[in-house]
């Protein structure tokens, strides 16, 4: 099934995260984002960040997010990975966006992912 992320759809499940009408493995919260644990790791480390905001990808959040929450968001990112213990031997941010990427959750996100020596994705 092909996402739409033209509109926000607030059934999707990460928007389910947020109203706590599902659980997830939460690794840090504040005022504008919430981490928590790939349910599908596909690396021994595989975090995801999203905005509280209800955004379906990073063009859309980047248009529409007020300064101080993309500031929020982009240290947001480097903190969970650096509680996570990847910041030594480094990690990978990625975002999909769109049919083409593969998106799946019509919610912003980016993916964190290490913990091994990633191959090339693409
Ligand atoms: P994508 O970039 O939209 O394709 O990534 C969606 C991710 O959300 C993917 O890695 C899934 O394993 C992950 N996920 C999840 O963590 N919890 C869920 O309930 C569902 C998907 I559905």
């Amino acid at each position: 099934m092909s996402i739409n992320i033209s509109k926000y759809d607030p059934q999707n499940i990460f928007a389910k995260i947020l109203r706590k009408e599902i659980p997830c493995k939460a690794i840090y919260e504040n005022d504008f984002v919430l981490a928590f644990h790939d349910i599908a790791p596909q690396a021994p480390v595989h975090a995801l960040i999203i905005p509280k905001n209800p955004y379906t990808c990073y063009s859309d959040f980047a248009e529409r997010a007020a300064p101080e929450e993309l500031v929020a968001f982009s240290k947001a990112i480097a903190y969970v990975a650096k509680e996570l213990g990847l910041e030594d031997n480094g990690y990978r941010i990625i975002s999909n966006i769109g049919r083409d990427s593969g998106q799946e959750v019509p919610h912003f996100h980016f993916h964190i992912m290490g913990g091994k020596q990633l191959g090339f994705m693409g």
